[in-house]
C-alpha cells in the first residue's frame, strides 16, 4: 500500500481506510469465514447471470490486486471501471496503466460522461458504458454514499468491505466481508464452480440473506474479541 502510495495509485485517504480494514480483519480472525464463502458465492451467481456486469476499481485495489481484477474480469466477462472517490485525472490514467499491464484491454474511467443521481460532481463522474449502465456492479472498498446511490439507481451490487457495520456493506445487495486480496481468488473460484451449473448458482443466491450473514459475521467478531480477552 505505502509503494502504491508512492507511485500515485493510492489516495492518503486509502492508507487509512486500509488501517481501518487491518482492524477488522483482526477482529475476524485474518482468515475467510463460512459467511464470506456463502456470500462469496451468492456474488458469483450474480455476476453469472448479469447482463451488464462491471468491476469498479480504485486506487487502493490497483494497488492490492490487479491481477486478481483482471482475471475475475475476463472469467465473469465484466468491464473494468476505474471509479475514484478521491479523483485526478492523472491518478486515474496511473490506475488505469497498472490494470493494463496486468492484461486488462478497453478499461473504462478516463472519460466519463454521467454521474450517480445525488453524489457530488468528481465523486459521482461515471462511464455510460460501465456502471452507469451496469445492472451488476463490484464494488470492493467503495465509500457508503456512492454504495447507496447506486442501490437507488435500481442495480445490484457485490460489496468487498471489512466492516459488516458500514452502509456499504448494509447497502449492497450482496456483501463479502472479507479481506479483497482473499475475497477475489475465492471469488474467481466461485465463478469457475458455478458457471456450469445454473441450478447449484441459484441455490447460492436463494439461500443468501444478507442481514442474516452480516448478522453472523458481526457473531464471529463478537466471540473473537471474547476469547481474545480471556
Ligand atoms: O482511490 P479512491 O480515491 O477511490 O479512494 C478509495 C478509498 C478506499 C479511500 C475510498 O473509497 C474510501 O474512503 O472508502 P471508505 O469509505 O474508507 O471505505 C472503505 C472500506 O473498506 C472500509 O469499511 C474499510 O474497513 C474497508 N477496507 C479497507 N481495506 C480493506 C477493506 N475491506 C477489504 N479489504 C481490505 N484490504
Amino acid at each position: 500500500m505505502v509503494e502504491g502510495f508512492r507511485a500515485g495509485l493510492v489516495a492518503p485517504q486509502g492508507l487509512i481506510a486500509h488501517g481501518r480494514g487491518e482492524m477488522f480483519d483482526y477482529i475476524l480472525g485474518e482468515k475467510t469465514t463460512k459467511d464470506a464463502r456463502a456470500a462469496s458465492r451468492a456474488a458469483a451467481a450474480l455476476l453469472l447471470r448479469a447482463k451488464r456486469p462491471v468491476i469498479s476499481v480504485n486506487g487502493n485495489i490497483a494497488a492490492l490486486c490487479p491481477k486478481d481484477v483482471v482475471a475475475l474480469s475476463k472469467i465473469a466477462r465484466t468491464r473494468i471501471e476505474v471509479c475514484l472517490f478521491h479523483r485526478s485525472d492523472e491518478r486515474v490514467s496511473k490506475i488505469q496503466k497498472v490494470l493494463e499491464e496486468n492484461g486488462a484491454e478497453d478499461v473504462l474511467g478516463f472519460l466519463p460522461e454521467e454521474r450517480l443521481p445525488g453524489i457530488d460532481h468528481m465523486r459521482g463522474l461515471c462511464c455510460k458504458e460501465g456502471i452507469f449502465s451496469a445492472d451488476v456492479a463490484l464494488i470492493p472498498l467503495e465509500d457508503g454514499d456512492r454504495a447507496e446511490a447506486l442501490a437507488r439507481m435500481g442495480k445490484a451490487t457485490i460489496a468487498i468491505d471489512l466492516n459488516p457495520l458500514s452502509r456499504t456493506s448494509r447497502s449492497a445487495t450482496v456483501s463479502i466481508v472479507d479481506e479483497v486480496t482473499r475475497a477475489l481468488p475465492e471469488l474467481i473460484k466461485n465463478v469457475e464452480d458455478l458457471e456450469d451449473d445454473p441450478k447449484a448458482a441459484s441455490a447460492a443466491l436463494s439461500k443468501y440473506d444478507r442481514d442474516a450473514n452480516l448478522q453472523a459475521v458481526m457473531a464471529s467478531m463478537g466471540s473473537n474479541l471474547g476469547k481474545l480477552r480471556r
